[in-house]
């Protein structure tokens, strides 16, 4: 190799740049850092907002063709520009009101609801009405058909989960608007009647394994499973932590999201791990607080936060009340590729040290 000059060296990198080439020794440290270097935030956002503006928006707008839904999506104010609550994950709140039903569409981002308020509300999933209440879990696995709609006399609140930045940023967006307002409904909690038994799935279907059969997980047989574990072993990290299963394979409830819930007992302060998937939170019960990457996140009933991939994180429950969480995480697109990694903080007795608060 010959001395270069360095007037070559660097109309080398202008012609390089002219021509849509980038060298790599000058861009490797960018590229290819030790460990994840995520734009994502932690973050909370209060329910004593959401509700507020939940509510204030069902007074101002109207459900309607083209804006197809009353939704508060969560921003994460690490990624500007994309309106993602984490870089894969879309959270949101989405309120009915009495008697309306939200147009019947499909795309090829997959969601989940869970309901916080409300009930003898459905979504209709490809015919299927699932019939949902406090608690319940409902999927519209992607490119099924759904519209919702509220039967009771009062307003119907529920978290959307969607993992519509992921699809998005693989360029893979589909939509398309139903021809009619509502799907015709041909059975009515059809899934649950036959995928609802927890342990036994019938014998006279196949269903895909790309999608869960089971469309509506019920929040009764969901907080009888956290109870049963009483004062047993649990997760260091989670205390008693269970993912949503597809009952057909065994494996997450979508492809690209897992949905958990977990039960944090009284006095229960976890150690600390790290991921490298995201996730978003719901406070379902009760009060305690979060410490992710050394800032502490108080939280009640109704509260969302996000923990950013990679990032430490640990629960405590200080309180003489139950504490459940309900989560979306997008652990099973870092399965699929291989890339699913955790770690577990052993410093300090496996707890951060906290150096602030949240809004403090
Ligand atoms: O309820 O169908 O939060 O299509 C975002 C996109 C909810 C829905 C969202 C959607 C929906
Ligand atoms: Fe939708």
């Amino acid at each position: 190799m010959s001395a270069a000059k360095p007037n070559q060296i660097e109309s080398f990198y202008q012609e390089a740049e002219a021509k849509h080439l980038i060298p790599l020794w000058k861009v490797t440290a960018k590229l290819l850092p030790p460990e994840p270097q995520t734009k994502v935030l932690p973050y909370l956002w209060k329910w004593s907002d959401l509700r507020r503006m939940a509510y204030r928006a069902g007074d101002l707008v109207p459900i309607e063709r083209g804006g197809e839904r009353r939704v508060l999506a969560f921003v994460n104010p690490g990624l500007e520009g994309k309106y993602a609550a984490t870089h894969t994950l879309w959270g949101a709140v989405q309120i009915v009101l009495p008697g309306e039903i939200a147009p019947c569409h499909r795309h090829s981002a997959s969601a989940i609801r869970f309901i916080i308020e409300g009930s003898r509300s459905f979504t209709n999933v490809d015919g299927d009405k699932c019939v949902m209440s406090r608690g319940d879990l409902v999927l519209t696995p992607n490119w099924s058909w759904h519209d919702h709609g509220n039967e009771s006399d009062q307003a119907m609140i529920w978290m959307d989960g969607l993992d519509l930045p992921l699809v998005n940023d693989l360029d893979g967006i589909f939509f398309e608007p139903y021809p009619q307002h509502k799907h015709p409904v041909t059975q009515v909690n059809g899934s649950e009647q036959k995928y609802g038994g927890a342990h036994l799935k019938p014998t006279w279907e196949n269903p895909p394994a790309t999608r869960s059969p089971l469309l509506n997980y019920k929040w009764e047989p969901t907080y009888d499973a956290l109870k049963r574990i009483g004062e047993g072993p649990a997760s260091p990290f989670d205390d008693v932590c269970f993912e949503y299963l597809n009952p057909n394979t065994g494996g997450p409830t979508l492809p690209t999201m897992s949905c958990c819930v977990q039960l944090i007992r009284p006095g229960v302060h976890t150690q600390a791990h790290r991921q490298v998937n995201s996730a978003v939170y719901h406070v379902f019960e009760g009060r305690g607080h979060a410490v992710i990457n050394g800032q502490r996140f108080d939280w009640e009933r109704g509260d969302f936060f996000v923990v950013p991939p990679w990032a430490w994180h640990e629960f405590a429950n200080e309180s003489k009340e139950e504490v459940i969480l309900f989560s979306v995480q997008d652990t099973p697109v870092m399965q699929a590729l291989g890339l699913y990694r955790e770690e577990a903080y052993t410093e300090n007795g496996g707890r951060q040290q906290v150096s602030g608060s949240f809004g403090g």
